[in-house]
């Protein structure tokens, strides 16, 4: 009923801020928490910084969770929020990334339809918000952003699992984020995480044009995802989003692309529709530990170039 709605999206807000504070507090020289904004139904949006010191350092950005259904990514973010942690001042790569760059991860993107997929609906995508002349809730935060907005490879009906929203940015989940990174100013790579199809993307979605940076991008996702496969044999397939998935309209990497954030990629995590977003947790970790060598290599290419 209701009382047990409410009590339980308190409850899912409450575990996942706890375990970030717990975070900061046992890491406070290396983690702290912003909130960049809030959501539709007003839980706030956090984001951990992690730091070694500087002023406005390079960065590299990386969100779990923009799609609440797939819940692979969030428990992946809380992974490797977790490894970032542990691993600095151990492992002599990750060291070296920290000391000259900050990384801002933000993994529960999308927290009222999260709560929604705990509640009422695992299947949910979108996000919350109320939709002018229509029954039908939510927009798709993945076709809501300023890059193709509004094109065919999204929908303009509100009942639609790709809905692109009645203007750019009009998800406060996403207009967070894009003020967010535009007033940062100094953004590398923006890594934005979802599931499943074991796929590395890169711009463009919305065209057909390759990028101006295809060849390093192209690259850098071969060698990222044989890094990947290196561990479980976990195949993925890369490439534009276009050749490799489908066009998409509106999407984040094509938006952080064309504002000035070359090294934009989308991971589709596991896996390729066995269980779909329905991943077994026995497969959580495994799914985090070969990710994080994906993430890695992205993660050094960025700080070395
Ligand atoms: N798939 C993505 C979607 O939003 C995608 C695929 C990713 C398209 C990145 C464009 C850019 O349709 C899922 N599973 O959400
Ligand atoms: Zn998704």
């Amino acid at each position: 009923g209701k009382s047990y709605n409410v009590t339980h999206k308190v409850a899912t807000h409450v575990l996942i801020c706890s375990w970030m504070d717990d975070l900061v507090a046992e890491n406070p020289d290396l983690v702290s928490k912003i909130q960049i904004g809030q959501s539709y139904e007003k839980r706030p949006l956090y984001v951990l910084k992690f730091s070694t010191g500087g002023v406005n350092r390079p960065a590299i950005w990386i969100d779990t969770g923009i799609h609440s259904r797939e819940w692979i990514t969030q428990a992946t973010g809380v992974w490797t929020a977790n490894k970032i942690a542990s691993e600095y001042g151990k492992d002599a790569s990750l060291t070296a990334l920290l000391d000259t760059m900050d990384i801002f991860f933000e993994i529960v993107t999308n927290p009222d339809g999260f709560a929604y997929t705990h509640s009422t609906n695992r299947m949910w995508r979108k996000t919350r918000s109320i939709n002018a002349g229509s029954s039908c809730l939510g927009v798709d935060p993945n076709r809501n952003w300023d890059a193709g907005f509004g094109g065919p490879g999204s929908s303009s009906n509100p009942c639609s699992e790709t809905y692109h929203g009645s203007y750019p940015h009009s998800e406060s989940e996403v207009k967070a984020i894009v003020d967010f990174v535009l007033s940062h100013g100094n953004v590398k790579a923006l890594l934005s995480i979802h599931s499943y199809s074991q796929m590395l993307l890169f711009p463009y979605g919305y065209k057909t044009e390759p990028a101006p940076d295809h060849q390093e991008l192209n690259a850098l996702a071969r060698e990222a995802v044989a890094d990947l496969a290196a561990l479980y044999g976990t195949k993925y397939t890369y490439g534009s989003t276009i050749d490799t998935i489908y066009r998409a309209d509106g999407t984040t990497i094509d938006w952080s692309y064309n504002n000035g954030i070359k090294y934009s990629y989308t991971f589709e995590l596991r896996d390729t529709g066995r269980y779909g977003f329905l991943l077994p947790a026995s497969q959580i970790i495994p799914t985090a530990e070969e990710t994080w060598l994906a993430l890695m290599k992205i993660m050094e290419h960025v700080r070395d170039h």
